[in-house]
């Protein structure tokens, strides 16, 4: 039902670029028209909380997600000077799960009591863009990396105890105990399927897997190269394996994603997946590069080499330009297809040999691997209640929200996939 009253209640704030988190109490006010309060069970830390968590202002960032308040990018091409706006203190997280606790007004399609998971892409369902198949992206309420949410960009629903307000992070904020979200970013899934299960498909699980199965489409009997095995490359690799693909490489080139081992005796370390015998098993990856192995040869030689000419689909999943060509020189000529899902941290343009180009391949990209939130999230939830996705692989650790700093720890030394933060 509806509901008037604020709510007090606990949530890990960001006062500064960096700082470890406070768990702080806040006041979070009742959803406005076409807004849903939820009340959140557990949620997890995704790479990109840590990307916009360190980010400081004035340095290099993805800057062009970032919308300054009161600018919308699509007012042409005399766009605003990027002038980013002082976004803490502020609330991060956006992979989550919870209940509906109250719905404001003109909310059809969700009621209290509803599971749910929120989203940081929107689905208004009534767009040219929602209304395609070849589309994910709502152009009603375009995505940004903004201050407030997508129908009140400058508006917080969180105040701290002293009245001042806390920004919202992706218009999801789901490090406190309750968040208010735009309707159209919250998706219903069935109350089958576990909490820590349901929360994995809100961003990474979901993106990766979404990328393999609705955005390549890859084929049974297909080559998949991934470069970046985190959350998003191994999700990619176990979307590569339900949909048949029978070679799966991994490229484990970052640091900052998973430390696997390419000594299998090695032990001791205090993950569960730290040899490639392990991810591999587990994930289904039937190759590894070992970067420091390859001398001579370049990644993609190494590539061509397995493949007999190169991948059908290659993976960027770590956002770095010169990765993004890696990838795509190891794509086969003919019909390669090299899909794109990092977000280049340092802002770089993508320059390709066009020539390549012309010997067809392609080079494509999304944002949430070109899932449609509120219309594919719960085929993936039928998906996994079927065991026909597998999701709890993922979760490597689990800590309460008091603890949400070790999960900035765990991820930030290579150490989790996903670190579920109860409530
Ligand atoms: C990202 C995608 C690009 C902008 C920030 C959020 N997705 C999820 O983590
Ligand atoms: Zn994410």
């Amino acid at each position: 039902g509806q509901s008037s009253q604020p709510i007090r209640c606990k949530a890990a704030v960001c006062r500064a670029a960096g700082e470890p988190l406070v768990i702080e109490e806040i006041v979070v006010d009742p959803p406005k028209a076409h807004e849903v309060r939820i009340k959140i069970v557990c949620t997890s830390l995704c790479h990109s909380d840590v990307t916009f968590w360190r980010m400081q202002v004035g340095l290099s960032r993805p800057f062009s997600l970032c919308v300054p308040p009161s600018i919308d990018r699509s007012d042409g091409p005399s766009r605003p000077k990027w002038d980013f706006p002082a976004v803490f203190p502020r609330i991060f997280g956006h992979e989550a799960f919870g209940v509906v606790e109250s719905v404001g007004e003109h909310v059809e399609d969700l009621a209290t009591g509803d599971a749910v998971v929120p989203t940081f892409l929107g689905q208004c369902t009534e767009c040219v863009d929602c209304g395609s198949d070849r589309s994910n992206v709502c152009s009603k309420y375009r995505f940004a990396v903004r201050a407030g949410l997508p129908r009140d960009v400058d508006g917080t629903r969180f105040h701290d105890r002293h009245g001042a307000p806390l920004s919202h992070f992706l218009g999801v904020s789901s490090f406190s105990e309750y968040t208010v979200v735009d309707a159209t970013q919250v998706v219903r899934v069935d109350h089958a399927v576990p909490p820590a299960s349901a929360c994995l498909l809100s961003c990474g699980a979901t993106t990766g897997v979404g990328a393999a199965w609705k955005l390549a489409k890859v084929e049974p009997g297909s080559s998949v190269a991934i470069f970046g095995l985190g959350a998003v490359g191994l999700a990619v690799a176990e979307g590569a394996r339900i949909c048949g693909a029978s070679t799966i490489i991994g490229y484990p080139c970052c640091e900052t994603v998973l430390n696997v081992d390419y000594n299998s005796d090695h032990g001791g370390r205090d993950i569960q997946y730290n040899t490639v015998d392990t991810v591999g098993k587990k994930f289904g990856v039937t190759h590894f590069i070992n970067p420091q192995e390859l001398g001579e040869k370049s990644v993609s030689e190494a590539i061509i080499e397995i493949t007999d000419g190169g991948a059908d689909y290659c993976f960027e999943c770590i956002g770095l330009a010169s990765l993004m060509n890696d990838a795509f020189r190891s794509s086969r000529e003919g019909w390669g297809k090299t899909i794109i899902l990092g977000v280049e941290m340092h802002g770089a343009p993508l320059s390709i040999p066009s020539h390549e180009i012309l010997h067809g391949k392609c080079v494509m990209g999304s944002l949430f691997g070109g899932v449609k939130p509120k219309q594919d999230i719960p085929i993936l939830a039928q998906k996994y209640l079927n065991r026909e996705l597998e999701l709890d692989k993922f979760i490597t650790h689990e800590v309460t929200l008091k603890d949400i700093n070790t999960a900035f720890d765990l991820l930030l030394q290579g150490k989790s996939l996903r670190c579920t933060i109860w409530m």
